[in-house]
């Protein structure tokens, strides 16, 4: 029995390290925007064996798995010291996510998780099930998780298993070990995600980004980036939420769409990602676009480049929830590199780098989405016609 322990415990080893250890090279020439790479940054096999395993030979003398991991997905970002932190959303095969923090040199390979996930306190109403965490440095000196926390619809009707509620929880730490609950977001919407905190005080409040919903999967008459104001984030109460980025018809997020990362700052006013969504026959599709508002009115759109930014490509399109890319975290350097991290499909994290400099570039320059084929057309008509000059 010992050797089929023994056998099992290299075997899972050389697994782990073969799943975990590669360079990620960049994938050329890309689109002049930003390049993706080779490999994913994180997924299920970066789950440490003992996480997964049970690894006493009395208790689990086949070595077989106890607590599978299903997913990691959905990473918020943070640099700290030089290093690359994701706080990524790991979900068992239980269904229920949990947060855990994976460290990188470069932030492009390399992750990996630290010893145990991580222990976020309850508020008095336990959350069913957790993910999706935005983090930001705030000018306050907090370091503010925002994320996702669910629970089942206390007004389901009788045999809906599945009506729940979702709403903003707040953590707040200064070295991501040791977690403050602080109160849920209060807001006047049914259902809340994708709430994400501007890194700055706007007039001495705390400025969250919203997604006001009337139910869990549908916009409704709800949708579109909000923007709300709170006096503190210790018991967070937001009275007014003014969308900024309404779901628009035929487009890339007429069902509806979310604030990704908090935005970056840069000289021509706030860069901003964010994911649209669409219905199609084969359900929703999920993809990233960005805008640019004003620094000097956050709640001014100045800049909407037409379309997507990114797109699910490839081994991307297939995962749990199939045809999505999300993101919601992003490292912004002080060098002016951008490492933006998104999940494939609900199902692993990848890394896609480019620089503030090309960002800025192409959502100034982008034109914006003239909402019809002929204005599309004429749009696309009037490069090819300028560009014959240079053929
Ligand atoms: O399954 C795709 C995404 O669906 C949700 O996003 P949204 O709130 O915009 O519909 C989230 O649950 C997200 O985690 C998930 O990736």
């Amino acid at each position: 029995m010992m050797n089929i322990f023994e056998n099992r415990m290299a075997a899972l080893k050389a697994e782990f390290k073969a799943n975990t250890e590669y360079k990620n090279n960049p994938v050329k020439p890309g689109n002049g925007l930003f390049f993706r790479h080779e490999k994913p940054v994180l997924t299920a096999q970066h789950a440490p064996i003992h996480w997964r395993y049970d690894l006493n030979p009395s208790s689990n003398p086949f070595l077989m798995e106890r607590l599978g991991i299903n997913a990691v997905l959905n990473p918020g970002a943070i640099e700290l010291n030089g290093k690359f932190y994701l706080v990524a959303r790991v979900e068992g095969y239980d269904r229920k996510s949990f947060f855990a923090v994976a460290e990188s040199q470069n932030g492009i390979d390399g992750f990996m998780f630290w010893e145990e996930p991580c222990i976020i306190p309850e508020t008095n109403e336990p959350d069913t099930n957790v993910y999706d965490m935005r983090l930001v440095k705030h000018e306050d000196g907090y370091i503010y998780g925002l994320f996702c926390t669910e629970r089942k619809d206390p007004d389901a009707t009788p045999g809906d298993e599945s009506a729940a509620l979702a709403q903003c929880g707040i953590v707040r730490t200064k070295d991501l070990k040791s977690w403050e609950r602080l109160a849920d977001l209060k807001t006047n919407s049914a259902q809340q995600r994708n709430v994400v905190l501007h890194p700055e005080l706007i007039e001495g409040k705390y400025a969250l980004y919203t997604r006001p919903q009337d139910s869990f999967i549908e916009a409704g008459t709800g949708g579109g980036i909000g923007m709300g104001f709170t006096d503190s984030m210790v018991d967070a109460v937001v009275d007014m939420e003014h969308v900024i980025d309404p779901k628009t018809y035929h487009t890339i997020k007429e069902s509806k769409n979310g604030q990704g990362p908090a935005p970056i700052k840069t000289a021509k006013g706030w860069l901003h990602i964010a994911h649209g969504v669409r219905n199609t026959a084969a359900g929703l599709r999920y993809v990233l676009y960005c805008f640019m508002t004003s620094l000097e009115n956050p709640m001014q759109v100045t800049h909407r480049p037409s379309g997507y930014f990114l797109a699910p490509e490839g081994e991307e399109r297939v995962g749990d929830v199939s045809n999505v890319v999300f993101s919601n975290g992003l490292i912004a350097t002080e060098k002016g590199d951008v490492f933006v991290y998104y999940a494939s499909s609900d199902t692993r994290c990848h890394v896609l780098t480019t620089t503030v400099d090309k960002l800025v570039d192409y959502v100034l320059n982008t034109p914006e989405d003239p909402l019809t084929s002929a204005s599309c057309v004429e749009q696309r008509i009037n490069m090819i016609r300028n560009n014959r000059k240079y053929i």
